[in-house]
């Protein structure tokens, strides 16, 4: 079960500056036209939709001597993201942030962490996203939000919701990584995260891959979050997104992954990023984010 609420807050946020590809903007709507509400209801939850956070269209505008690319727009809309987290939240609502691209992850968490103080985090991706602006070669936000989130880059990234804010490495698990950059391996190591490659999953399975993790995210926490990038999943089952990766987690590996993280309990908020409708094939990137929100929110086959 969900840790302590029976009412969700549905917050979109249709941002693409962070990954530089059209498309992951259209996200929100992709994922609510695919009836993520109706779905959340038909478990009993009261769902109220808040519609999108307002995002500035400056795509065609890229200052290409900027290094980490949009950054000013992305710190407004991460600020604004963390403030209405915040505030949901503290009105006793579960928060599901839909995207957009992953660098959202730090308006959503840097939210939670108001309420939660110390809190555990699933980052279920291909990517391990913990470049800096020293590292990265790409200047796209959304390969270093969690690396932000661990109090690491931009000073205007990480003091979004108080610099003090951040998370515990200890607390923090990957599950699904499968393309690492040369500095982001450097840095897990010295974090000392513990990373769960499609090498661990093929190797011990999910199960086991899910029981150590839910022990890393709950050990001295008062409470999990979950955030979903959808290329976890493989680009055959789950193409619309902007930075696919071969040979990833099946369809039936993520659904186990998402009705054990729910069986577990503990769960306090969750995001779903990186669905690009542009870029999928019959919608099914966008129904299997649904779906997959359905199994972490109770669904049951019998
Ligand atoms: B995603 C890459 N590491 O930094 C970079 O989709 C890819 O949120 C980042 O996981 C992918 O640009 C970010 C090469
Ligand atoms: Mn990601
Ligand atoms: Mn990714
Ligand atoms: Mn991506």
């Amino acid at each position: 079960t969900t840790k302590n609420s029976n009412d969700i807050s549905l917050i979109g946020v249709p941002l693409q500056l962070g990954a530089n590809r059209s498309g992951v903007d259209m996200g929100p709507t992709a994922i609510r036209s695919s009836k993520i509400q109706a779905r959340l209801e038909a478990l009993g939850f009261r769902v109220s939709d808040c519609g999108d956070i307002e995002v500035n269209r400056l795509h065609d505008r890229c200052d290409p001597d900027e290094k980490l690319k949009y950054l000013a727009e992305i710190v407004r809309v991460n600020t604004k993201l963390a403030e209405v987290v915040a505030q949901e939240m503290g009105t006793g609502r579960f928060p599901l942030v839909i995207g957009g691209d992953h660098s959202i992850a730090i308006g959503t968490i840097k939210g939670i962490l108001q309420h939660v103080n110390k809190l555990g985090v699933i980052w279920f991706d291909a990517h391990t996203d913990v470049n800096t602006e020293f590292t990265t070669t790409s200047g796209h936000i959304h390969g270093m939000s969690l690396a932000v989130l661990l109090g690491h880059g931009h000073p205007s990234l990480t003091s979004i919701g108080g610099a003090h804010k951040k998370l515990d490495p200890r607390n923090v698990v990957i599950i699904g990584a499968r393309s690492i950059d040369p500095g982001e391996r450097l840095f897990l190591k010295e974090q000392g995260i513990r990373v769960f490659t499609m090498y661990d999953i093929d190797k011990y399975g999910m199960k086991t891959v899910m029981d150590e993790a839910l022990e890393r995210v709950s050990a001295g926490t008062d409470g999990i979050h979950l955030s979903l990038d959808l290329d976890g999943m493989d680009p055959r089952e789950a193409p619309g997104v902007g930075t696919p990766v071969e040979g990833g987690i099946t369809y039936r590996e993520s659904h186990f992954a998402m009705e054990y993280l729910h069986e577990h309990g503990a769960l306090v908020s969750a995001e779903i990023v990186e669905v690009n409708p542009m870029l999928d094939v019959n919608n099914r990137t966008a129904k299997s984010a649904v779906d997959l929100a359905g199994s972490l929110l109770g669904e049951r086959i019998l």
